[in-house]
């Protein structure tokens, strides 16, 4: 537990997306995971299995290992935001000008207590939530009866949703 969480009441439940599919996978997940069990402001509660899924976006690229965590943070979303992009940085992260390529590390904001945010630099729920197995899959794993905000129950969207391939790989 790190030092300056307090359990006042003033902490948020939030999800955030992981993707990876450069320089082992699965080790950068566990980094990352490692990496918010000791960020001042957040708890980390949960992470979800990892699985594996096929591109979306530009095909010459390897295969993602994608999970969800959940945490409990004092944060302020957009102080969330910059955290999470440290942590792709500490990571190795190498920004493209193309959209959706390859990356050591991705770290989606998903969700943020129930809030609704429409900021140039966030979006939250993620606008990319209600489109992807790979986010839908894991994040019903861990909160099976999420209602997100604006969009509906996660079991509904999962019903609608486009298939990349995936395929869960480890509990
Ligand atoms: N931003 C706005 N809202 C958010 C949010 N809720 N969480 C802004 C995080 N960032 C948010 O992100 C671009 C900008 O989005 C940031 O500057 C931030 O202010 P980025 O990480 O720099 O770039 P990106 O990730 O390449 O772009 P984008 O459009 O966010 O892509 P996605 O949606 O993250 O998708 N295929 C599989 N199978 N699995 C994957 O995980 N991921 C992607 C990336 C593509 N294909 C994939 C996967
Ligand atoms: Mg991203």
């Amino acid at each position: 537990m790190n030092k300056i969480f307090s359990n006042d009441g003033s902490s948020v439940l939030a999800y955030i997306g992981l993707g990876s599919n450069l320089q082992n996978p699965a080790q950068q997940i566990q980094n990352a995971q490692k990496a918010f069990n000791n960020l001042d402001g957040v708890r980390y509660l949960k992470c979800s299995s990892l699985y594996r899924s096929s591109p979306m976006g530009p095909q010459d690229q390897p295969d993602y290992i994608n999970a969800v965590i959940a945490i409990s943070t004092i944060l302020e979303p957009l102080t969330l935001l910059s955290h999470l992009q440290a942590i792709e940085q500490q990571q190795g992260r190498v920004r493209q000008s193309q959209r959706w390529t390859a990356r050591t590390l991705d770290l989606d904001l998903l969700l943020y207590s129930d809030q609704i945010i429409n900021l140039p630099e966030l979006i939250v729920p993620h606008r990319g939530i209600s489109e992807r197995d790979f986010v839908l899959y894991p994040l019903q794993e861990i909160a099976p009866n999420l209602l997100i905000p604006g969009k509906g129950k996660i079991a509904d969207l999962i019903k609608h949703c486009p298939s990349y391939g995936l395929e869960r790989i480890s509990a």
